[in-house]
Order: C-alpha cells, then structure tokens, then sequence
C-alpha cells in the first residue's frame, strides 16, 4: 500500500521548491533550475559510484595534493569537474568554490549575467570512497555582491546568513538529496529508474536531545581540556551512543534524522579544526537550523563566522539545541 501511495503523490525536487516559495517569480524559477542542475551532478556522481568497483580508473588516488595538502582522490577530480559541467550549461552560475581548487572557478560565458555562486565538497569523507562506505556532496549557493572586477571572490568572504540554499547528497544505500531554501529542511530519494529525486520527507525537526554523539575519538589527546571534560561527562553518564563514520554527510544525517551533537573541535595540530566554513560548516548550520537545531563552534554561532579566506576552517559542534549547549557550557566553564 505504501508503494502505491509513493507512487501517486510523489512530487519531484523541482516542482517542490516552486511549491515552498508559491511563487513563479524569476528568482523562484532560478532557485528550481539550480536545484535540477545539482540533482543532475548528484545523478552522475551517483551512476559512477555504484559502478566504482566494476569499472576502471574510478578508484584510488590521482598521485596529487591538493590545496590543504590532501591527497587528492580519482573521484575528488571527477566530481568536481561534473559541478564544473552541469553548471556551464545552466547559465545562471558565474562563479564555482570547491575544496579541490584553490581559486574560484569562473565561467566566462555566464558572467556577468549569472548572478549565483556555488559553493561545494564535490567528495566528503574520501576516505570511505575506496572501501565502498557512505560519503556525500555539500553545497551552498551565494547571491554575488557586486562585479568582483579583480576576480577575487572577496564577496564570498560573509557569514552564512549570505546563503540563500543549502544541502546536501548522501551516496548511501540510496541516493538521498537534502535541501534548504530557508523554508525548512526536506528530503529526497532518487529513484534510479526514474531518474527523479522523489520527495521522502518535508520539514524536517531534529529533536531537542538526542542519544549519539559523534566525533573522532582518536584526537583525544589533542584537544583542549573542555572538549574532554564533555567526553568524560558522556562516558559517565547513561543514555549516550556514540557513532562516527569518518564521513560527515552520513554522520550529520544521522543526527539531523534522530538528535545528538557531531563534534570537529580543534586539535593541537589544527587549532582550527578541520572543516572548512564556505562549504562544509556552513552550509551544514544552515540546514541545522533550519531544522530547529543549532551549530556553534564552541565560542560564537557558527552562521556569524566572517572568513577571512575561501578555504577557512571553523571548528565545528552542530546537532540538537541541548547537546550543542551542553558541549559549549563545557567550553565556557574553562574560558
Ligand atoms: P574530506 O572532505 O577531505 O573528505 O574531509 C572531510 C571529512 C569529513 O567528512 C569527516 O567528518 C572528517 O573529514 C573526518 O576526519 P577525521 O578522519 O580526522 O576524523
Ligand atoms: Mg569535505
């Protein structure tokens, strides 16, 4: 009963976001083409993953490194340049971010007409590409602000409050699609013998508390005391799980979907953190909440962080509003 029922109301990724702004309004028009062209990068990057180990050439690593010094993985490449692609075609995006380039990317033919930015992680959590384990695409789209005339993207360099869309593709056992335009936060499933991102779950709450918590435990040592009286107040207590994938997307879905907190503090090593702010943290808080959560990086709301550079890093704490108070009383009380 269930399939016929998924089957007669299903209502595709585009027509929902004209739905969520009831508008036809040349920017309503804008927001839905931007979200077929990144549903189309989803479906490609997706077809190649699920034929990763069929085929040659789609595994392993290209031999490089890319800008924060990580070696860069066949699939980084290919995703990145399958953004690059969807987008030259769409002409509404001028300017393309990625962790995989150190430089905006600009497409001259769409300048200056195409007034949108995207901002993505082609591949979170490449670790998990070559073992066959969920990873994800992040994205964020900025309005630009101004004409850019030395090509430097400084207008990039905002809060995330500039975001107008953010979400997320989760490569898991199904393809899921996780957006926001400000107007909640809403899934979908693509049915790949359709071709469609199908809408799974509109609205989407994080509970007030929730059980796990998720972070790399393996730093320990290597953050500050705070961050470990908060992990020895979890492991006093009853009630917590903890979870971690090495692959933020699935482990962000899982606390957006049932409650809990995901922590990237910083290490002595990286201070900072690891995540970058334009296109992994900030988007992520934006979806947060969106969905009645909150993200912090400890000190300061996540979503009033000014980078001073397009590959910044923010600490990151991110989940239900309690947990993310919990952790941050931590911080506080050692200030
Ligand atoms: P990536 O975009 O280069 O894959 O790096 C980001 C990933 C996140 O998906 C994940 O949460 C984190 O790095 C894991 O890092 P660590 O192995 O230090 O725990
Ligand atoms: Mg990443």
């Amino acid at each position: 009963a269930q399939e016929r029922t998924l089957d007669r109301d299903c209502t595709t990724l585009s027509r929902h976001v004209l739905q969520q702004l009831q508008s036809f309004s040349a920017e309503a028009q804008d927001l839905s083409a931007l979200m077929t062209r990144i549903a189309l990068a989803a479906k490609l990057i997706s077809r190649r993953l699920s034929r990763a180990g069929l085929v040659e050439g789609v595994l392993g690593v290209t031999g490089t490194v890319n800008v924060q010094g990580e070696s860069v993985k066949k699939m980084d490449i290919y995703a990145n340049d399958v953004f690059i692609s969807v987008f030259k075609q769409s002409g509404l995006v001028c300017r393309l971010a990625s962790e995989e380039m150190e430089k905006p990317y600009y497409i001259p033919e769409n300048c200056p007409i195409g007034r949108y930015t995207l901002l993505y992680d082609p591949i979170d959590g490449s670790s998990n590409i070559d073992i066959n384990l969920n990873i994800g695409s992040i994205f964020s789209i900025r309005k630009q602000e101004g004409d850019d005339l030395n090509g430097e993207a400084e207008d990039l360099l905002q809060n995330g409050q500039k975001q107008i869309a953010a979400g997320y593709i989760l490569y898991g056992p199904s393809t899921m699609l996780v957006y926001s335009i400000g107007t909640g936060v809403h899934s979908f499933t693509l049915d790949p013998s359709l071709g469609e991102f199908i809408l799974s779950k509109e609205n989407m709450q994080v509970p007030d508390h929730g059980p796990i918590y998720s972070v790399n435990e393996g730093n320990f040592w290597q953050w500050d005391e705070s961050i470990r009286d908060y992990i020895r107040y979890v492991h006093r207590h009853e009630g917590y799980t903890a979870r971690y994938s090495g692959a933020l997307v699935g482990d962000f879905h899982r606390i957006l979907s049932q409650g809990g907190v995901f922590l990237y503090p910083g290490t002595l090593k990286k201070p900072e953190g690891k995540l970058r702010l334009l296109y992994e943290t900030a988007p992520l808080a934006f979806l947060m909440e969106q969905a009645g959560g909150r993200a912090s990086t400890g000190t300061q709301n996540l979503m009033e962080v000014v980078p001073k550079a397009l590959h910044q890093r923010t600490p990151l704490i991110i989940g239900s509003k309690e947990d993310v108070a919990l952790v941050e009383s931590f911080i506080q009380e050692r200030a």
